[in-house]
């Protein structure tokens, strides 16, 4: 089960379900956590699902006692199945569990007591570039609610109307595409979180600019969005746009503050306060990367309403660690509620890149200063699912979340299962690993083989050394078409498809790099000319690359580097001297 029930109990009175199960309804019943059922029943071939109770019961949306929120209980035994809730997310909690639970039309007994740790666990799709389509995010929504995430937050840079043009309304078309994500988020017991992004332009002491805010809200509340963000972040904040807003603030981050946390009041006291169904309001803190004591800090901390929940990313945008120490001296910093930003595996600064790496270096300890951890994905949404695996079992239960364990499951998910294409993906993530950031390691797998090739070959044994390496670059080079054959989400395999070229370009020139050395060792030089210039051309064909998705379009993929190349290099000058 994902992510994995703080408490479960195995019980051995499993049953089938049958053809025709009986459903009833408790106080905490839920549209969307019944179809999750009755879908759920339906591919486990259940024909009839009558009223009431039958052979097999299903009692759903009782209530749950002494759990957190969103804690649900589910029991399976005695051809019944209890799936109650605290509240109505709860409620659709069990009935996913319940989904997961199923196989074939059998369910085995077994007693589960769950709840989330941390409030907020989801995305915020807040990076640079291509933004997501929007099949991307109406997908995304229910691999969230699947996945017991509860928050998407909705901060695409590239949106104009986002950022830019924060002020302008949404065209028609692209407001009914926002209202079909609201609703699916609804569907999916997610928390569709509105961010707008004015700090490019915005003038604080203007009315007009505070109104245009407020109607760009409004526009979302009034399709059903209850959840909204105000995201200062990659601003020059020193920067006025009005000389209104110079006098009044005066110069350095300390008016910034104090300039943000006025307009973070004002919406709170005149929109916030006066809409009763509305998620505590969020911002993004233009400092949003450190805990340094400073006056823009002290300025929030001191003069923003306490309701406001404050965006933070750990300390370097995208740090490698994230320490509960550090989370402590953030909230204490700025005084506030904190909610890690994860830009993990977002990939914009790495243009040349895909991130398939696990999700590493958070403290579980986090959950006792953080209200939540958000992953900002990668401009590749089905890729992003490895990683977003993960944040789901972190920030489900971070005390025992195993980050190798959650990487192999996450592969196994993307694989439908298949030992193939599991062992395939392994393999491709491997030459994904190094991002500069949370993996600093190349390609350790590839790399541990060519340190045990070279091993053999000064140890005189050629042929040795090239049976030992060649299977595994035979299987980086059968990789790509098994994972296009086998992943269970075609966009993986369409999303990830320059870095899958790539890969199998690379793996055939490490492989030709092989025969060189025979032709070298040979002494055949003929051989030795013909195999180095067939690497050249693979090396240059894996070069000419592009992903369509900016701003990965301008670069080539980059793969198991610097680990492929100085091989290539070693292996082409002869063979390894030291
Ligand atoms: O991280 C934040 C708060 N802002 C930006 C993101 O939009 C961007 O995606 C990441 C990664 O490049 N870095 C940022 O600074």
């Amino acid at each position: 089960m994902t992510p994995e029930p703080q408490q479960t109990t195995r019980r051995d009175d499993g049953f089938d379900l049958g053809d025709t199960v009986g459903l009833v309804h408790g106080p905490t019943t839920d549209p969307d956590a019944e179809r999750v059922v009755r879908e759920t029943l339906t591919r486990a071939g259940v024909q009839t699902i009558t009223d009431g109770e039958a052979a097999v019961t299903v009692r759903l949306g009782g209530t749950a006692e002494g759990l957190p929120p969103e804690g649900y209980v589910v029991a399976v035994g005695d051809n019944q199945v209890v799936l109650d809730g605290v509240d109505q997310r709860g409620t659709f909690y069990a009935a996913q569990t319940f989904a997961q639970l199923v196989e074939g039309n059998h369910v085995d007994g077994v007693e589960i007591r769950d709840w989330p740790t941390m409030r907020y666990r989801g995305s915020i799709e807040g990076f640079y570039g291509t933004p997501w389509s929007h099949a991307d995010r109406l997908d995304h929504l229910d691999y969230l609610g699947t996945h017991k995430m509860n928050t998407y937050e909705y901060a695409p840079k590239d949106d104009p109307y986002h950022r830019e043009r924060w002020r302008d309304p949404y065209p028609a078309d692209k407001l009914a595409e926002l209202g079909e994500l609201v609703e699916r988020a609804v569907r999916n017991k997610v928390d569709f979180t509105f961010a707008l992004s004015p700090g490019l332009s915005i003038r604080y002491s203007d009315d007009s600019d505070f109104q245009a805010l407020i109607a760009k809200f409004e526009a979302l509340y009034a399709l059903g969005a209850r959840a909204f963000n105000v995201a200062l972040d990659d601003i020059e904040y020193e920067k006025w746009h009005s000389t209104e807003d110079e006098e009044k603030y005066g110069a350095g981050g300390g008016g910034a503050g104090r300039a943000q946390s006025e307009l973070l009041n004002r919406i709170q006291r005149e929109w916030v306060a006066t809409k009763p169904d509305l998620a505590p309001l969020q911002m993004v803190p233009t400092e949003y990367y450190n805990v340094d004591e400073t006056p823009y800090k002290q300025a929030l901390r001191e003069q923003m309403d306490s309701a406001v929940v404050v965006h933070w990313t750990g300390i370097g945008v995208v740090p490698e660690t994230i320490t509960s120490a550090q989370a402590a001296e953030a909230k204490a910093v700025f005084g506030h509620d904190i909610l890690i930003w994860d830009n993990y595996p977002v990939n914009d600064y790495a243009a040349a890149r895909i991130l398939l790496a696990a999700y590493s270096g958070r403290e579980p300890g986090l959950a006792d200063q953080v209200v939540g951890v958000i992953s900002n994905p990668m401009n590749q949404a089905a890729a992003s699912k490895i990683a977003l695996y993960s944040f789901a079992e972190f920030g489900w239960n971070p005390a025992t979340y195993d980050e190798q364990a959650s990487w192999h499951r996450a592969l196994a998910e993307r694989a439908g299962g298949d030992a193939e294409t599991i062992a395939a993906l392994e393999v491709f993530a491997d030459l994904t690993t190094y991002d500069g950031r949370l993996h600093l390691v190349n390609a350790p797998v590839l790399a541990a083989q060519i340190t045990a090739f070279w091993k053999t070959w000064k140890a005189g044994d050629l042929a040795g050394a090239i049976a030992q390496l060649e299977p595994y670059l035979e299987a980086i080079e059968n990789a790509p078409a098994r994972i296009r054959a086998g992943v269970a989400d075609p966009a993986f395999a369409d999303e990830a498809g320059a870095w899958l070229d790539a890969a199998f370009l690379w793996a055939q020139a490490l492989r030709e790099s092989l025969r060189h050395l025979e032709a070298v060792a040979e002494g055949n030089s003929s051989d030795a000319a013909t195999t180095r210039d067939q690497i050249d051309h693979l090396v240059t064909q894996a070069k000419t690359i592009r992903d369509s998705r900016l701003p990965h379009s301008k670069t080539h993929p980059q793969l198991g580097d610097p680990v492929i190349e100085t091989f290539l290099t070693e292996a082409t000058e002869g063979g390894r001297v030291s």
